[in-house]
């Protein structure tokens, strides 16, 4: 192994060494402290000589303040997460945040883990997406907000209205004459495809339809294998289906026109989120808006008032689901 690749970061020691003073002294002039200006001198040329750069970490000692937010995403081959991550970075990088980005895979240990590393390096505060650890969040000390689901009273959360969200699908095939839908829906620990299953189920029964549901246990992505489940579903018996989410509505869009099943004209098919993989299946998906900007706004809005007033009350916000009627259905 090339040990001259291995992370060796210059210390303060190496500056104070190098300008010929004391450690205090360094940390004196990197804080703005009283210091000579012969010394100042000798300590910025070492600190250029050295490329010197002072550890985060370390600096929040000093300012009780480290400018650092963790973000949690649940799965960053979903252009719906892809989205929301950039334009959180984004936004609060404007807002003088540093975001660490950890991505959980849905899988407890890995979001753990994550949890675990960012309490080590000490972040202002947490935004966390479609988590499976509610328990740790509401343990932490630091402000946490979260996309999707709620975790206790205390913590600020953002969501669409998923049930709404089910309900104007089911809704919406029903209007544009389709009566033997299926609903394929996300697995059951994802809190907002529960509860945009349950709004379909409603309104299909309140208005007598006929329907079936199946889940998958994770988000399907149009370069996978098509899953054996699809193979199973006899597609003459329906004539509209709502797939969880838009990148696995893409798959199953795909699957269909494989097997020779037109749409929209014997089969609508409505996704959710209206990322942008919903423009680009052809033909174009009809979708429900998840406004990620908006969605993103809020988090970190909410986040960083906590981290400077320290005060967590905030109502949750529900999201108004808008339909998006494109080509599929
Ligand atoms: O967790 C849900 C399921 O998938 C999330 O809002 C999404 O719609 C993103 O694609």
């Amino acid at each position: 192994m090339d040990k001259s690749k291995q992370a060796n970061y210059v210390n303060m020691r190496h500056v104070a060494k190098l300008a010929g003073v004391s450690v205090a002294t360094v940390s004196r002039c990197l804080n703005g402290g009283p210091i000579s200006p012969e010394a100042k001198l000798s300590v910025e040329e070492a600190i250029h000589k050295t490329d010197y750069v002072s550890n985060a970490c370390a600096r929040g000692v000093f300012s009780k303040e480290y400018k650092t937010i963790g973000l949690m995403v649940s799965n960053m081959s979903n252009p719906f997460f892809t989205e929301l991550a950039s334009t959180i970075e984004n936004y609060a990088y404007g807002l003088g945040y540093a975001v660490y980005l950890c991505i959980t895979n849905d899988d407890i240990h890995r979001e753990l883990y994550y949890i675990d590393l960012l309490k080590g390096f000490r972040v202002d505060g947490v935004i966390t997406s479609r988590t499976i650890c509610k328990n740790e969040y509401m343990r932490w000390s630091a402000p946490v907000v979260s996309f999707e689901n709620e975790i206790s009273e205390d913590v600020f959360s953002v969501s669409m209205d998923n049930y709404l969200g089910g309900w104007k699908v089911a809704e919406a095939l029903h209007k544009a004459g389709r009566s033997n839908l299926l609903h394929i829906s996300g697995p059951e620990i994802f809190e907002a495809t529960n509860e945009r299953r349950k709004g379909f189920a409603d309104y299909c029964h309140k208005h007598n339809l006929s329907f079936d549901v199946i889940s998958l246990n994770h988000d399907l992505h149009p370069d996978e294998e098509f899953p054996t489940v699809l193979e199973q579903i006899d597609w003459n018996s329906y004539d509209g289906v709502f797939v969880f989410n838009d990148i696995t509505a893409a798959l199953v869009m795909s699957y269909l026109l494989n097997v020779n099943i037109s749409i929209p004209q014997e089969m609508s098919i409505f996704g959710f989120d209206d990322s942008y993989v919903s423009r680009l299946t052809t033909p174009k998906l009809s979708t429900v808006r998840q406004p990620v900007k908006k969605i993103a706004h809020l988090l970190v809005d909410a986040l960083i008032s906590q981290i400077q007033t320290g005060n967590s009350k905030h109502d949750s916000v529900y999201i108004e689901p808008e339909l998006i009627i494109r080509d599929s259905a």
